[in-house]
């Protein structure tokens, strides 16, 4: 039987009241929060108030929480912000111990989604929590499960999902079919009544199918009227869709560039044939050449979406969000921050990242990241032309740098039908604190991790402080034994697990990290490919010095002699030592530091987070050595330290 991670306080009948206007008593969404208020063990024989208002400050989705003499009221404008409201307060009841509540929240972004890539077979692309909960046997599922999905999606209040992945294959072509639509109506629904709307991959390349079409250029009317009838009848089925997730043009995946058509061209014949349904198109940025030959020198994959989205601002619909990831490459443990953030004041925007912890330990390394992420949101993109107050990422995504129509965060899942959700037992805490910061990106992530293993594990002050301690310590460990100064890949091909420091540098995939015996690293300055370039003033002077630019990037953007003296006063070969043995060591405080929980925590969870600190610990030692030993093989310098290096 699957935990219900911080929900798992259901009883038959708390005696609280709940009551609300008299016009709600047929909303399924009421509905569903009443029952949430009424069976949540923590709140004892409480009187509560639902109130639906019209306070223009509370926008769509927000609630304001007020304790009284007469009890605990939750007001908002919508139903959606009334069951948000309704989690949000148990959440809160718990955490400040039935003392007083008031706090108005609204959520700083207006799409705050995950993204499953979740196959219909059952499997799931990088997925590391067991297989999907959605799809088994090319079929869409709807159980408990599913409903308990709804209810940890809204505890956080994300406000949508999109269950397929976005490499569409085989059965999950028909989920826009007669096979599968009513299935997907019962879910939107489901989705719906918990304030989360549902989303769904699409085939780009989906008419050339039908013999009448048999193409897929934007520009074709037959194409154009094959998906204005589909998105007809689709809309007519599923009223609730929130609309489409493509990745186009984008390994292997078909898109308009096989006509000759650019990226907008294909992302307004979709928004165009959706607007009248009200549906948005997310177009994903992840467009770059993997049939690269190592050799060539000019062609650098961190440029790509910039170079194909970048001038075409201004030119999409207003219903089209484009999908950038965090960083240009793909998830690395460490990537600059995409540079078309901050420089597209015309075209919505919302940022990917990737909680599925792909490059990250898989799950099985904790990696808490959450401050990884809080990095990303803080970078200053110093944005030209803005309308708005801010231009750090979270301006630019949360809309207030631009007024964006629409635009937020959405992040790549970690969840799969394992009992615990996340395999790893710690990983809950990044699909917590991801749904947290995408409401609220101004929270840290101490406080966010604080509330999660407060919600998860009680309140015993030493598991408190030693899980935080792990939590924090995790992502700059990993960092730590893993790829240096920006570097990446430094992994198993296709797998992405495991240390192999030369598995992607020969590859057509277009990750080289260039080390020789002198020199390690690409120049991605304007002598080079001219990356550093792309981002606004002062960051692209910023990054075209090593000088000037921080350590932990310093590979990333410079070609470097290993002897190359850092910020911190280390050289490049003396700093790659040092961090791959306090990575291992780190990983053994960690294991440590869980250790001394036995007999405090649930023993289950115990004992499934000290196996995978087991194999952490061991593996945190064999990426420590691997990447150590390559480079004094390379290089043969020797540690100043003196420590042994084979
Ligand atoms: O990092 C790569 C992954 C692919 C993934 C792709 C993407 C869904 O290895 O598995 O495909 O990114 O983001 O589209």
């Amino acid at each position: 039987m699957y935990t219900k991670l911080w929900l798992d306080y259901i009883t038959d009948d708390n005696g609280t009241v709940v009551s609300f206007n008299d016009n709600l008593k047929d909303s399924p969404i009421v509905q569903n929060a009443v029952n949430e208020l009424k069976s949540c063990a923590f709140l004892k024989n409480l009187n509560i108030v639902l109130d639906l208002i019209n306070d223009g400050s509370l926008n769509d989705e927000g609630y304001r929480i007020s304790t009284s003499v007469m009890g605990y009221k939750i007001e908002a404008n919508t139903e959606n912000g009334l069951i948000f409201g309704s989690f949000r307060f148990i959440a809160l009841y718990r955490l400040n111990d039935g003392e007083d509540i008031n706090v108005t929240e609204i959520p700083a972004n207006k799409l705050r989604m995950l993204n499953h890539w979740d196959n219909m077979d059952g499997s799931i692309e990088r997925g590391y929590s067991g297989d999907s909960f959605f799809f088994k046997d090319n079929d869409l599922i709807i159980n408990e499960r599913t409903r308990d999905y709804a209810r940890i999606l809204c505890s956080l209040g994300y406000n949508g999902v999109v269950i397929n992945n976005v490499n569409v294959k085989g059965a999950a072509c028909d989920l826009i079919n007669d096979r599968f639509i009513d299935k997907v109506r019962d879910l939107s629904i489901l989705f719906s009544s918990f304030g989360v709307k549902l989303y769904l991959s699409l085939n780009y390349a989906a008419p050339i199918d039908d013999p009448d079409v048999a193409s897929a250029d934007p520009l074709d009317d037959k194409v154009i009227r094959w998906w204005e009838k589909k998105f007809d009848e689709v809309y007519a089925s599923v009223p609730k869709l929130g609309g489409f997730l493509v990745k186009a043009d984008s390994e292997g995946r078909p898109g308009p560039f096989t006509y000759g058509r650019n990226q907008a061209e294909g992302a307004n014949m979709l928004a165009r044939a959706i607007l009248r349904h009200g549906g948005i198109i997310i177009w994903r940025c992840f467009v770059y050449n993997c049939q690269q030959d190592w050799r060539d020198l000019k062609t650098d994959r961190a440029r790509s979406a910039y170079d194909y989205f970048h001038d075409l601002d201004g030119s999409f619909e207003d219903n089209v969000v484009l999908q950038i990831k965090n960083g240009p490459m793909d998830f690395q443990i460490r990537e600059p921050v995409t540079p078309l953030f901050g420089k597209m004041p015309n075209t919505n925007q919302m940022i990917e990242f990737q909680i599925a912890q792909e490059y990250t330990g898989q799950q099985r390394h904790v990696c808490y990241l959450i401050p990884w992420f809080k990095e990303v949101l803080e970078f200053e993109t110093y944005a030209t032309d803005k309308k708005g107050k801010g231009s750090r990422v979270r301006d630019v995504v949360s809309g207030e740098t631009y007024g964006y129509r629409y635009s937020g965060m959405c992040a790549v899942t970690n969840t799969g039908n394992d009992d615990n959700w996340t395999g790893h037992d710690l990983a809950a805490a990044n699909l917590y604190g991801f749904g947290r910061l995408s409401f609220d990106p101004s929270l840290g992530s101490e406080e966010i991790a604080l509330e999660w293993i407060r919600l998860t594990f009680g309140n015993d002050g030493k598991v408190v402080n030693n899980i935080l301690k792990i939590l924090m310590m995790s992502w700059p460990a990993y960092e730590k034994y893993s790829a240096p100064l920006g570097i990446g890949w430094m992994v198993s091909p296709n797998q992405h697990y495991g240390p192999d420091p030369d598995g992607y540098e020969y590859s057509r995939w277009g990750t080289y990290h260039k080390a020789t015996c002198k020199t390690i690293g690409l120049e991605r300055n304007s002598e080079g490919t001219g990356y550093a370039t792309l981002y606004n003033e002062p960051n692209a002077s910023m990054y075209e010095k090593p000088e000037t630019t921080p350590d932990e990037l310093e590979l990333f953007f410079h070609k470097l002699p290993y002897d190359y003296k850092l910020k911190s006063g280390k050289t490049v070969i003396q700093h790659i030592y040092d961090t791959h043995f306090e990575g291992a060591e780190d990983a053994e405080e960690m294991a440590r530091l869980w250790d001394e929980l036995q007999g405090l925590i649930d023993n289950d969870s115990f004992k499934r987070v000290f196996a995978r600190f087991e194999h952490q610990v061991a593996h945190s030692k064999e990426w420590r050595d691997v990447i150590n030993s390559y480079f004094y093989r390379k290089t043969l310098i020797e540690d100043e330290k003196g420590r042994p290096l084979y």
